[in-house]
């Protein structure tokens, strides 16, 4: 059998199960970007607010949009947008059936309307998850006026596929029927994702001509700061099998797995929502900054470096990484000492939390890949290690850490540009950055400089610009001459 509803009353008693008929869900919230993430993320919260409220909490359904996989929206709609989230606690599996989503769409389907449900007066909240490459934002956190999906969604009578365009094209029709506009909430890990959404979307719709949008954007519509926390690793093909056994034998196509952990924060909000409060780990503050700093510093930051020098070694997973001696050390010295930089938070806390994101990256339940979270480092490395290290060079303090983050990542384009790198790489900008290793070709030096200079990617030269270039350039040698177990094992122990 199946999961779909008629299937409901057939799981075993032992899975938790929506505390509402998913059937009578309305729809309430548009999604952008359908992924594992907003499944075990936004949707958990959202549950638990519906099966709170009673009546009143049915008007909180989500429309999910799948941004890329036509294929998911077909998968989910078969099993009327049901779907287990298999925890992964360190004491065993626990299966939950998921049932907030209504329905599911793909954003490139002009039937599936997506525009004209933003503007559907019941659509009081618009959440997105698209990944920080989704914006198509430079280092500074504006709109890329020059990335080809953003041209493309600019060209008259276009479906708009990306994010700020779909919001764009949405907002422009409240606007036009003089409606109350949605609460936009980026879920996203992006610095300041509120405040930097908006200006995105602000920024195409003056590309687009219009200026007066724009302005009724900026003065008009909220987009409240998030701060987004829970490890969810693409699906494994062991997923539909603790599925179908935790489920009595019911078969589900798109279970996802996720860690225990949950952490939602949310800046000033106005207007009416669904109660997310009532899932632990989601907490309405006056201002995330702190939070989100901690969060992409020291967990997404160290995400990258055990991703990049992780793979470099054969350890292709984040548990594995962090588990191997050398690199576990490196990596907890570059998260506590380099990547707590301007967080404002007492070392009490630092310590605390330090010990958490430890311990949480080596849950051997997740399988949480290398190649995975390596993907989109361009877009990534701005907010979560440049800023960081740009503050602990200002301020004198050594940032190995950050030089050999760099160095790995570099290496992993040399590799790619010589075809040996063993792992898929995906980035906006792999062509420019296999390019620049093509032609600085065992010129390490040279690579360094010509990746540092993409001012898109790492901002304006760093303080003492010359001594990062020669420092990460020796470390980029010692990757390629050296075994880099042997590499890590005498950072480790400087
Ligand atoms: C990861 C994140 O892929 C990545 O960039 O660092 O997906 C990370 O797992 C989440 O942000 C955890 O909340």
């Amino acid at each position: 059998m199946r999961l779909n509803r008629n299937a409901l009353p057939s799981v075993p008693a032992t899975v938790y199960m929506p505390g509402f008929d998913p059937e009578r869900l309305q729809p309430g919230i548009v999604h952008l970007g359908c992924g594992n993430f907003h499944r075990a993320h936004q949707a958990t919260a959202t549950q638990a607010a519906i099966g709170r409220e009673g009546e009143d909490g049915l008007r909180w359904g989500i429309v999910s949009a799948t941004m890329r996989r036509p294929d998911l929206a077909i998968c989910l709609r078969q099993q009327d947008n049901l779907y287990t989230l298999l925890t992964r606690e360190s004491a065993g599996t626990v299966a939950s059936i998921m049932g907030a989503i209504c329905e599911t769409v793909f954003a490139g389907d002009e039937q599936a309307g997506l525009v004209e449900r933003i503007a559907d007066p019941r659509t009081k909240i618009v959440t997105l998850t698209v990944t920080a490459s989704g914006y198509h934002l430079t280092a500074s956190g504006q709109l890329d006026p020059a990335a080809p999906d953003i041209l493309t969604d600019l060209t008259a009578g276009a479906l708009p596929r990306t994010a700020p365009g779909i919001l764009a094209a949405g907002l422009a029709l409240v606007r036009q029927r003089g409606q109350t506009p949605p609460v936009i909430l980026c879920c996203d890990n992006v610095s300041h994702n509120g405040g930097t959404l908006r200006q995105a979307v602000m920024d195409f719709a003056a590309l687009r001509g219009d200026d007066a949008l724009a302005g009724w954007i900026g003065s008009t519509v909220q987009f409240p700061d998030t701060m987004v926390d829970r490890i969810v690793p693409v699906s494994t093909a062991s997923d539909p099998d603790d599925a179908r056994r935790l489920l009595g034998g019911i078969t589900d196509e798109a279970p996802i797995s996720a860690e225990p952990w949950f952490q939602w924060i949310i800046g000033p909000f106005d207007g009416p929502r669904p109660r997310w409060e009532a899932h632990p780990g989601t907490q309405f503050v006056a201002d995330v900054e702190v939070f989100e700093r901690a969060k992409l510093q020291m967990l997404n930051g160290a995400h990258m470096l055990l991703a990049y020098a992780g793979a470099l070694a054969d350890l292709n997973t984040v548990a594995d990484a962090v588990c191997d001696p050398a690199l576990g050390r490196i990596t907890a010295r570059f998260m506590r000492g380099e990547q707590t930089a301007d967080v404002d938070l007492p070392a009490s806390e630092l310590d605390r939390y330090t010990r958490d994101l430890l311990q949480r990256f080596r849950n051997p339940g997740i399988v949480h890949e290398a190649e995975r979270i390596g993907r989109n480092g361009s877009a990534k490395m701005a907010a979560r290690v440049i800023r960081p290290m740009r503050s602990n060079i200002a301020a004198g303090r050594p940032v190995p850490g950050a030089r050999l983050l760099i160095a790995s990542w570099i290496r992993w384009f040399a590799l790619h540009e010589q075809e040996a790198l063993e792992i898929s790489l995906t980035d906006p900008r792999a062509d420019m950055l296999r390019q620049i290793c093509a032609s600085a070709r065992d010129d390490h030096r040279g690579q360094v400089e010509a990746f540092l200079a993409m001012e898109d990617v790492f901002g304006p030269p760093l303080p003492d610009h010359d001594r990062q270039v020669a420092a990460i350039a020796s470390l980029l040698r010692r990757l390629t001459d050296h075994d880099v177990r042997g590499v890590l094992h005498e950072l480790a122990a400087v």
